[in-house]
């Protein structure tokens, strides 16, 4: 008998992509933009709810409904552009090499000088970012969720654990959580001893954003890159019903947005939106908001370039 070898062909990321609806129907030439779009569906380790593989495209579709111009920078999305790379094709069922195919994307685009913003998928597509974060970076986290168990349901790489991976790989990375209002006793005590900062929902509800914001910016300056990453959770469930985990008591959406707003600047590298579920979703409520938030950190990004 003839043994069947098996060989593994790893692909280009550009001959891994696919491109159905572009975002807002906005079609800028990639050389004259600095943002890329690029969809990921992720949807492998959910523990509640699939349904993430849907937000890329929803995403992509609900923006077409939206107006380019920014009520908040004042400047039209057109002065500044947006390209959409399309979804990657993903690996089914294989979480690591999804991952090192998302670092591979990531890469590129920065060593070409442009802003990734990935269209999640599930949180851990995150952890893909690990390569561009760079050494002295700031992680900037909106989410309900610290994300930081060792395992869950005794799995170590998962939505519940990528940050805690994403800081045990991190070279002098500082983190900054935003909405934080679910947690064991556990992930808090080890933030706490990491020197892992995390600002609740119900302070910034009570003492309101702009000291957070003053921190958080802070802490940006001191570092070399900023990355954010924007679990859709962090918003109030009342305000994005379509997600994998709602958390009550959450961020309003002008406290979300003001305070993104606000950290997008020169030296951020990159920004994802996850955890976006349209089959949980409520009169499209959760993927406008994902949409909105685009618009606005492209043109805010757009103004630190030029
Ligand atoms: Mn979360």
């Amino acid at each position: 008998m003839v043994a069947i070898k098996i060989e593994v062909v790893y692909l280009s990321w550009k001959l891994r992509l696919e491109r159905k609806n572009i975002f807002a129907n906005f079609s800028s030439r990639r050389e004259d933009s600095y943002v890329s779009i690029l969809g990921v569906p992720l949807d492998i380790s959910n523990s509640h709810a699939p349904g993430t593989m849907y937000a890329p495209e929803q995403i992509r579709r609900i923006a077409e409904s939206l107006e380019w111009y920014s009520f908040i920078s004042e400047r039209d999305l057109t002065e500044y552009g947006l390209y959409d790379e399309g979804d990657l094709v993903l690996y089914p069922g294989e979480l690591t090499r999804n991952i090192e195919l998302i670092s591979q994307a990531l890469s590129e685009m920065r060593s070409e000088n442009r802003l990734p913003i990935m269209l999640g998928g599930e949180h851990t597509i995150t952890l893909g970012a690990q390569p561009i974060l760079g050494s002295e970076s700031l992680l900037i986290v909106f989410d309900a969720h610290l994300d930081m168990r060792d395992e869950y349901l005794g799995s170590h790489l998962n939505h519940a654990t990528v940050m805690r991976r994403i800081w045990e790989g991190g070279r002098s990375l500082s983190m900054a959580f935003i909405g934080t209002r679910a947690a064991t006793p556990e992930e808090i005590q080890f933030a706490k001893k990491e020197g892992i900062e995390f600002f609740t929902s119900r302070m910034i509800w009570k003492y309101g954003s702009a000291e957070v914001t003053k921190k958080i910016l802070k802490m940006a300056e001191e570092a070399k890159n900023v990355y954010i990453s924007f679990d859709m959770d962090s918003v109030d469930p009342g305000f994005a019903p379509g997600v994998g985990t709602p958390e009550p008591l959450g961020l309003d959406p002008h406290t979300a947005v003001q305070m993104l707003y606000s950290f997008v600047g020169e030296k951020l590298v990159g920004m994802d939106i996850v955890e976006v579920n349209p089959l949980r979703d409520c009169g499209e409520a959760t993927t406008a908001l994902a949409a909105r938030m685009i618009i606005e950190t492209a043109i805010k990004y757009g103004i630190s370039r030029k």
